[in-house]
């Protein structure tokens, strides 16, 4: 009895711990849900021929080796009066088992290396819009060009918590540049360059829909990651890397909009930058002189 009422205080007291977690809030998938999510970038669909490929070859293989192994346990399962046999092996089919997974790894890597370095790792194409993106403890700083198409100078050395994104001061290009906190909004069907840094530990950039991760690493500067999308829609960026207490809520919204629907908004964002760059930089100008008393009165 004793025992009992004290596993129902236990029970009562995990439950209020656990009503004091704020609920974890990940984006909820609502297709595809035993499967991976669709593809949204050209040229993803090479990585899922890659998974497939992986897939279907690791399925073959379960399934052989353990249709042998069933095999084997029905077919020499002790019987009456037949004596244990004793192997100590055979050269020829170890050999054989062994070069043969080896061979196959090979041609994987090979493969995929290969695809990484074609898909993932290629320069950016010149006509890319470069958006520049630092990762903290925990969220996302975006930055987009404004209607110049140029991001504003930035070094890696500048880089600080009151410089999120180490802009150089006084460069004219990044007068139009327009931030925003969490939300990464591109055209559809154009080539986007992202700029990955961090101002702290190492995050990632993770979104499965376009088939991209990669870390961001404090210190680093990394420019290969581009792609385009193939459509229009609203999915999640996601930190992928244990950074930290937050990091399950480490997350930015991704909307791919129309070309037509990009521009307005970059014209209107722009235009709110430079406006609120005048304002800071008249508000920053010395005070007016103060009008002289004219003689007469400083006579008097
Ligand atoms: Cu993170």
């Amino acid at each position: 009895m004793k025992r009992s009422f004290r596993a129902a205080w236990i029970l009562l007291a995990c439950l209020f711990l656990l009503a004091l977690v704020p609920a974890a809030s990940a984006e909820i998938r609502d297709t595809n849900l035993w499967w991976i999510p669709e593809v949204v970038t050209k040229g993803g669909e090479k990585i899922d021929r890659l998974f497939y490929l992986i897939f279907w070859l690791t399925f073959a293989v379960f399934v052989l080796t353990q249709s042998v192994f069933l095999y084997f346990i029905i077919a020499y399962r002790r019987k009456r009066g037949v004596p244990a046999h004793y192997s100590h092996g055979n050269n020829r089919l170890e050999i054989v088992w062994t070069t043969l997974p080896a061979l196959i790894f090979i041609v994987l890597g090979v493969y995929s290396n290969r695809l990484w370095n074609r898909e993932l790792r290629a320069p950016a194409p010149a006509d890319s819009i470069k958006i520049d993106i630092v990762a903290y403890q925990y969220g996302w700083h975006i930055r987009n060009p404004g209607r110049d198409g140029k991001l504003g100078e930035f070094s890696q050395a500048n880089l600080s918590k009151d410089n999120w994104f180490g802009l150089t001061e006084g460069d004219a290009d990044g007068n139009d540049d327009y931030q925003s906190e969490n939300v990464l909004t591109i055209p559809v069907g154009r080539n986007v360059n992202i700029v990955l840094r961090s101002l702290d530990v190492i995050h990632a950039f993770y979104v499965p829909v376009f088939r991209m991760y990669q870390d961001t690493v404090p210190g680093r500067q990394i420019d290969w990651v581009w792609f385009q999308a193939t459509r229009t829609g609203n999915f999640e960026l996601a930190c992928s890397q244990l950074c930290g207490s937050g990091h399950y809520n480490m997350k930015a919204k991704i909307n791919i909009v129309t070309q037509e629907e990009y521009d307005t908004l970059v014209a209107e964002k722009s235009k709110a930058a430079l406006m609120q760059k005048l304002q800071k930089n008249a508000a920053s100008l010395p005070p007016p002189p103060v009008d002289a008393p004219p003689a007469a009165v400083a006579a008097k």
